[in-house]
């Protein structure tokens, strides 16, 4: 292999990756973003992402779960443009919920247990759409 070729070789081969990516295609690869949850947070708070992303939550401590369905300082529903909603977990470092979002827009979610929400469990996500 002659030096031309050593060095053109890797620029097709990038330049035919960004082709696979540009623009984002609903057959891309599913990206999961972590968010932890702890007392009393949601880490990060908010989040963008990609239609068709999944999130995971996991505990850092404590008895938490990932409601999106009625919020738990009004009594009010969400009105997500999806609903989800899990069941609640003590168990350290385990995964609370995964949820791929699938519908663009933006979501309200707390942790709906004991005053969790109160003391400020609250988070957002912010669902943009692919083109
Ligand atoms: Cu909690």
């Amino acid at each position: 292999m002659n030096k031309f070729l050593v060095f053109f070789i890797p620029i097709l081969f990038f330049f035919s990756c960004e082709n696979d990516h540009d623009p984002p295609e609903a057959n891309e690869p599913i990206v999961t973003h972590t968010i932890f949850a702890g007392n009393f947070y949601y880490d990060p708070p908010s989040i963008t992402i990609n239609q068709g992303d999944e999130i995971r939550w996991i505990n850092d401590g404590g008895l938490h779960d990932v409601n999106g369905e009625i919020n738990s300082l009004t009594n009010m529903a969400f009105d997500n443009p999806e609903t989800f909603n899990s069941p609640s977990t003590s168990i350290v470092g385990a995964e609370i919920y995964r949820h791929a979002f699938n519908t663009v827009g933006v979501y309200n979610y707390d942790c709906s247990v004991g005053s969790h929400a109160l003391n400020g469990m609250i988070g957002t996500i912010t669902v943009l759409a692919i083109e």
